[in-house]
């Protein structure tokens, strides 16, 4: 009797900076999601493309769930859990490095109000000296009921990953494969430059600068296969701009070569990257600044 053909939504949700993002691009082989250190790196909703012999998965990577403040925070906030609502399947991502904490319970009483089934990954198991140290964790998340298989995983090393992959897929609704094999992501060459853009800010700037800064594409034309991008990159106050653009214009070339570097690898062509920097004060707080700026 032949297989049936398995597809569906597969939202991965958790926590800011637990590593959801570069599981995304782990599972897809190629970097369509931004990485950083520092929590809060993602703002939007990504869906990336896995197709196999058996299945389809498409994955949504999202803002981390936290207890927000600002209004761009609520809106990611409100992202993340539309894509929970939205998927066949959650994949509650966390550290097995560490207790839960409000977040996962936070994300736990949201799953409670979705019929959704979970699975839980607990990532970065490549710092735990030792594996036993998960077991009490295991345990732990175990009673609280919500998950249908705890993994340990690492999206670094890629450990325990074709597991996880094959219980996602066993979770998996029936359905027809939705998009072209070769098709990995929607997001669009624009959005995915503008991204990178704010890779290196977040990369190259402390303090509260990261979470100030948002990036534009402006123009983006390929002629004669040289691809030329013009793109702001917004923050609140005029002190941020000059850190920005730092001494001698020093930190925004800097920024500016890593991007440019990034898109040539990325795009395999030539690329003219201008970086302006704007002041649009209170951006961050603001319904028609968000909007404008793709929030
Ligand atoms: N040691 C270790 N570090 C990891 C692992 N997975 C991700 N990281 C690191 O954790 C940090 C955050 O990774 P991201 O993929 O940006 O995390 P995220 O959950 O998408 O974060 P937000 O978008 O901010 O919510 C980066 O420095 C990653 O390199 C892992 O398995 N092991
Ligand atoms: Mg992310």
């Amino acid at each position: 009797m032949a297989k049936v053909y398995k597809s569906g939504y597969v939202a991965i949700v958790g926590p800011p900076n637990v590593g959801k993002s570069t599981l995304l691009n782990r599972f897809l082989g190629q970097k369509i999601a931004i990485v950083t250190p520092k929590p809060q790196t993602t703002r939007n909703r990504i869906l990336g493309i896995l197709t196999r012999g058996s299945f389809q998965m498409l994955f949504l990577d999202t803002p981390g769930i936290f207890a927000p403040g600002y209004r761009l925070q609520k809106i990611m906030v409100d992202t993340a859990t539309r894509a929970l609502h939205d998927a066949d399947l959650a994949l509650l991502m966390t550290e097995g490095t560490r207790d839960p904490g409000p977040d996962e319970d936070r994300i736990i009483q949201l799953l409670s109000e979705t019929k959704t089934p979970a699975v839980l990954a607990l990532n970065k198991v490549d710092v735990l000296p030792d594996k036993k140290l998960l077991l009490p964790l295991i345990e732990l998340y175990g009673k609280k009921g919500a998950f249908t298989d705890i993994v340990p995983i690492s999206a670094l090393t890629g450990d325990g990953l074709e597991e996880l992959l094959k219980i996602l897929a066993k979770h998996l609704p029936e359905g027809p494969q939705y998009y072209p094999e070769e098709t990995i992501t929607e997001s669009s060459e624009r959005f995915i430059a503008a991204e990178i853009i704010r890779e290196k800010v977040f990369l190259q700037t402390g303090e509260e600068i990261p979470y100030s800064v948002a990036v534009k594409v402006e123009e983006y034309k390929e002629r004669q296969r040289v691809l030329y991008i013009k793109a702001t990159v917004y923050v609140e106050r005029d002190s941020q701009k000059g850190i920005i653009i730092g001494e001698k214009g020093r930190k925004l070339k800097q920024i500016g070569q890593l991007a440019r570097q990034d898109l040539e690898a990325l795009g395999e062509k030539k690329v003219f990257l201008e970086l302006w920097v704007k002041v649009r004060r209170k951006w961050r707080h603001k319904d028609q600044d968000l909007r404008f700026l793709g929030y």
